[in-house]
Parts: C-alpha cells; sequence; structure tokens
C-alpha cells in the first residue's frame, strides 16, 4: 500500500457546461495530460478521476466530468453521470467561459448550495474577455469565491490553488478516528483477521490496514491475530486488552472466546462511524425486526470485487437475513459508485464498510435514505443483530448503545401495554 487510499482523499470535482475548459483546467491544476482536450463539445464522456498531493491539503482526488448541457440520449446520460459525481464532491468548481452564466450554472449553483458542497466559480478563457463585473459582484456578495483563469497559459491557477485550499471543509479533512480514540496511548488493540478463501492473497484488506494505522497513529499497540488463535493469545498476556476488533464474519466465535468485559466490536462498525454516521446506521439495523418476507432489501458495496465462495454480500448476510425474518427476501446488489436515486418499493439498505468511498459520498446515500424514509444500515450492524450480539457489538460506543437500550425499553414497555388485562 504505497499510495493514499482514494477514500481517505479529498474529492475535488470540476463541473460546467461543454467546451468551457473544465478538461484544460485539470491538466492545468496536476500539470499532467490527464484528461482529453479538443475543440469538439462533448469530448469527455465518463468522469475522470486523478489522485494527488495539493500542499498543504494533502491528497485529493481531481475528478473531471462531462458536460452538464449534455444533449440527445447519449448526452443525458453522460450529464446524469456527472451529476453522480455531486454524491462524492467534498468541494466543487464551477467552471463557465468568460462568466457566460446561464440556467445550467445557475441550477448548479443551486444544488451545490442545497447539498452544502462549498463551491468555487471560475472563468476560464479569460484571455478572450472577461466575466461581467455584475456577475462578480453578485457571486462576492453571496460569499461564493471568484477566480479568472486561462488554462491554456496557466494564468489564474495559482490563484485557483489558493481558493481550494481556503474552501476546503475542515470536517472532511479531518473524519473521526478509526479506532485510536478507543485504546488509551501504550494500551493494547486485539485485531482478529480470518484468512480465508476471500482473503486476497499475499496482504490484508484495506480496513485492516487502515485500522492498523490508526491504532498506531495514537500510539496504542496492535496485536493481529487469526479467530482460531485469539483464545491463546488472550490467555497470554498479562492484562485485558483495551479493544478486540473482529471481522464480522468471526462476530460469534470471537464473541464467545473474549472475555464478556472487554469490548468487542468489528471492522465494518468501526467504518460505520469512521466513513459514516455510526447512531443513524445503528437505526437502521433495528429495522430489520420490521422486515416481512418478500420484502426488499438492497445490498450495497462500495468496491467492485468479483464475487468469490461464500461472498458475505451475495451469500451469507442474505442467508443470515432469510433465517432470522423467516422467510424469502427480494435483494437487489448495487456496487461501486452505484446507488440508485429512486429508493421507492425499498424497505432496508444494507452497506458495506465503504473503505474505498470518501465520507461525502456516505453522508450522501444516508442522507439519501434518510430523506426518502428508508432505513440504512451496514454489514457488521445487520450480521450482529442477526446474530443476537448487538449490544455487545456497539460496547465501545456509549451514544449509539444508548439508542439501542432505550429501543429495547421502548419495546417492552409496548409488549407490557399488549397484554395488560382489558378493564
Ligand atoms: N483560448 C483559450 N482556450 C481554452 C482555454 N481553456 C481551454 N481552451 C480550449 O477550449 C476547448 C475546450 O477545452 P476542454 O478542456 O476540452 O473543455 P471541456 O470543458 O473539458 O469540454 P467537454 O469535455 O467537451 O465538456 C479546447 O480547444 C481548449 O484548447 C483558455 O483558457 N483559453
Ligand atoms: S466491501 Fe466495502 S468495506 Fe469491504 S473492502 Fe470493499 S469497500 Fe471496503
Ligand atoms: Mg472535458
Amino acid at each position: 500500500m504505497q499510495r493514499t487510499p482514494r477514500g481517505n482523499r479529498l474529492h475535488i470535482a470540476l463541473f460546467g457546461r461543454r467546451n468551457v475548459g473544465k478538461s484544460s483546467l485539470l491538466n492545468a491544476l496536476t500539470r499532467q495530460d490527464v484528461s482529453i482536450v479538443s475543440a469538439i463539445a462533448g469530448t469527455t464522456t465518463d468522469p475522470v478521476e486523478k489522485p494527488m498531493e495539493l500542499l498543504p491539503l494533502g491528497p485529493v482526488l481531481f475528478i473531471d466530468t462531462a458536460g452538464i448541457d449534455d444533449t440527445g440520449a447519449l448526452g443525458e446520460l453522460r450529464a446524469a453521470k456527472a451529476r453522480a459525481v455531486l454524491d462524492r464532491t467534498d468541494l466543487a468548481v464551477l467552471v463557465s467561459r468568460q462568466g457566460d452564466w446561464s440556467d445550467f450554472e445557475e441550477r448548479l449553483l443551486e444544488e451545490l448550495g442545497s447539498r452544502q458542497i462549498p463551491v468555487i466559480v471560475v472563468s476560464n478563457q479569460s484571455d478572450l474577455g472577461i466575466a461581467p463585473p455584475a456577475l462578480r459582484q453578485r457571486l462576492q456578495a453571496a460569499g461564493v469565491p471568484f477566480v479568472e483563469t486561462t488554462a491554456t497559459s496557466g494564468a489564474g491557477l495559482l490563484d485557483l490553488r489558493e481558493a481550494l485550499i481556503r474552501a476546503a471543509p475542515a470536517d472532511l479533512l479531518d473524519p473521526p478516528s478509526i479506532a485510536g480514540d478507543l485504546v488509551p496511548p501504550g494500551e493494547l488493540a486485539v485485531l482478529v483477521v480470518p484468512i480465508d478463501m476471500e482473503a486476497p492473497k499475499g496482504r490484508l484488506i484495506l480496513p485492516q490496514v487502515q485500522t492498523i494505522r490508526d491504532l498506531l497513529d495514537s500510539d496504542a499497540c496492535c496485536l493481529v491475530v487469526k479467530e482460531r488463535e485469539l483464545r491463546a493469545a488472550l490467555a497470554r498476556l498479562t492484562g485485558p486488552p483495551a479493544l478486540v476488533v473482529t471481522d464480522s464474519q468471526a462476530f460469534l466465535k470471537v464473541a464467545a472466546d473474549t472475555p464478556p468485559e472487554v469490548k468487542l466490536t468489528s471492522f465494518s462498525i468501526l467504518f460505520a462511524r469512521h466513513k459514516g454516521d455510526l447512531v443513524e446506521l445503528v437505526r437502521g439495523a433495528l429495522a430489520i425486526d420490521r422486515l416481512r418476507p418478500g420484502d426488499r432489501v438492497l445490498i450495497c458495496e462500495a468496491c467492485t470485487h468479483h464475487p468469490i465462495g461464500d461472498d458475505i454480500g451475495r451469500v451469507k448476510i442474505p442467508r443470515w437475513l432469510r433465517q432470522y425474518v423467516g422467510g424469502d427476501l427480494d435483494f437487489q446488489h448495487y456496487q461501486g459508485h452505484d446507488f440508485p436515486s429512486d429508493l421507492t418499493g425499498v424497505h432496508l439498505v444494507v452497506h458495506c464498510g465503504g473503505c474505498v468511498q470518501n465520507r461525502r459520498e456516505m453522508l450522501s446515500r444516508i442522507l439519501r435514505c434518510r430523506t426518502a424514509g428508508i432505513p440504512i444500515t451496514n454489514y457488521g450492524l445487520t450480521i450482529a443483530y442477526s446474530l443476537g450480539i448487538f449490544e455487545r457489538a456497539l460496547s465501545p460506543f456509549p451514544s449509539a448503545l444508548d439508542l439501542y437500550r432505550r429501543h429495547l425499553t421502548a419495546e417492552k414497555g409496548l409488549r407490557n401495554r399488549d397484554v395488560q388485562p382489558a378493564s
């Protein structure tokens, strides 16, 4: 693992109409020929991604998109793909040509505002003409940074870089920690990593590597074992570990082998907090109780690995959920950046840990579900809930645990009311 994963990079996307110079700007910013440039409108079709270091921000991912004004059947598809990039945009660059402002720019600016995505407006091709002063004044009054550039000569590029750095949202640059805050400096976390058919050859998977790095960054110690060796490893320690983290698939065995007073959770639950909103995803897991045979469940996996053997998303989670519900369910699978814009008819969304996604994309999905009134949860939470070890799996997270306990109390109250004899 030599490069910062994409999911940990600030995503900066360039939007605008065709031929305004988006790709030329990307090439100028990265000083490389990343995206094809031509005088023909509609040159960029699919989003083009380029990871780079933008100091002092650090690792970023630039995304060049197709013109948002593209027309015709194919053009509309390209524009829709460009709009889907909004879901993972941390910082937007809205490019216009010499400040030529139309409904497209206005609507895009509105949408970025409603999604609370910071934006910089660029008037490119300033060698051919300057932007109308009225536009500059209007944007300034609205607090939107405005920069004039000439992508072909590099004029204004420094201003644009500085504007990017100033506009970068601080909370996204500094997301909640993975596990470092759960283990005091010098204390020990035990990580349980099954090496089975699904484990990639010769390496650990990203959530495991990132958890190890996060613990080291917080001056904690960590011990990595397979589930078979856990009991013996714990017995050799002179004191209990501060935390045990397991792959969710080994939850039952690890829960049985870990003393009850030791806090236990899974990688996927750590990532529910790190990439998304743990309390919201815990609330989503409680909806598993309301599932009925025949209900539709979306299973979303942020990476596009080829499923093998008893794949967790294709085989294991469907099996555990069917057993819990006591009947068949209608499962639909989504991978990568695909996520339905219309959630009608969906009863539950179950998402993976999202380690390759940026936090903005996961939060966009959570927001979309919340707006549609559809519960969303994640793999680790679903497994812990359907296996009956939810409380244990939430032991390191007081606010999530509190939500669950209040839910149990409310349920108990309802049941008691139901059995009260009529007076
Ligand atoms: N004079 C001048 N020409 C520019 C400038 N920036 C880009 N161009 C030219 O404008 C044309 C379109 O540039 P692109 O970078 O392909 O524009 P785009 O917005 O990516 O276009 P699509 O991918 O079709 O949406 C090319 O011929 C560029 O050489 C600039 O600052 N000044
Ligand atoms: S399935 Fe999700 S959590 Fe697992 S490796 Fe892929 S992106 Fe990361
Ligand atoms: Mg282009």
